[in-house]
């Protein structure tokens, strides 16, 4: 028989965890677990400056970060000052650099404007004076890797990365279900050595992360 004071209190504890809010993961690294409106300023043609708050505080003028995104959750994404089109873009967008510094390495429109999810005016947040922002609320079956840069063709060094991770890494596959198809799928990833297969989110696929996974999948969702 289960004992009701026991699920109360971890019901409690689970509602505590979700306020978490902001982890800096690493330097230029960010998770990011609850929705949040991000106000999007920038410096020359050089770098987006993001600006939010949350339960963890204020950041102020975080300078092209990576930010983790937890599917389900609705963020926003502003631009504050003139010129400099935001755009959300997916993995095939060419890249190169590190977390705090990617440049994108490609100088064609077209190019961009492919990468660029769908439709592209939703996915476009168009300089002020607007009202025009990005409203993004990633699916469970959007995990993986995405990046951001201005639309201007010549603003290679507006760009960052966006990784979008389960709400419950234990139904890997986003269908709802915890049960061995998600271990088959988290062990494919993994096997490919994809960074959707880095459950502890260290910026690395190992033994750790099946380790992180399999602890997560016991636990289920
Ligand atoms: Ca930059
Ligand atoms: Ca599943
Ligand atoms: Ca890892």
């Amino acid at each position: 028989m289960k004992n009701p004071t026991l699920a109360v209190f971890a019901a409690a504890s689970l509602t505590a965890s979700a306020l978490a809010d902001t982890t800096l993961l690493r330097p230029d690294v960010y998770l990011v677990d609850q929705g949040v409106a991000f106000a999007l300023g920038n410096v020359g043609a050089s770098d987006y400056l993001f600006n939010w708050t949350d339960s963890s505080g204020t950041f102020a003028d975080v300078a092209d970060p990576t930010v983790v995104l937890v599917a389900g959750q609705t963020y926003t994404f502003m631009r504050t000052t003139g010129a400099h089109p935001f755009v959300i873009t997916d993995d095939t967008l060419p890249i190169s650099g590190t977390d705090g510094s990617y440049v994108r390495e490609t100088l064609d429109g077209d190019t961009i404007d492919n990468a660029t999810l769908k439709p592209i005016a939703d996915f476009t947040a168009d300089p002020a004076p607007t009202d025009d922002f990005i409203s993004w609320t990633p699916a469970e079956t959007d995990a993986g890797t995405y990046y951001y840069t201005c639309r201007v063709t010549s603003h290679t060094e507006m760009t960052g990365r966006l990784r979008v991770i389960p709400s419950c890494y234990a139904d890997y596959t986003g269908d709802g279900d915890v049960n061995t198809l998600d271990v088959l799928a988290f062990l494919n990833d993994w096997n490919a050595g994809l960074l959707n297969a880095d459950v502890n989110l260290d910026g690395d696929v190992n033994t750790l992360d099946v380790l992180e996974f399999l602890n997560q999948w016991n636990a289920g969702c």
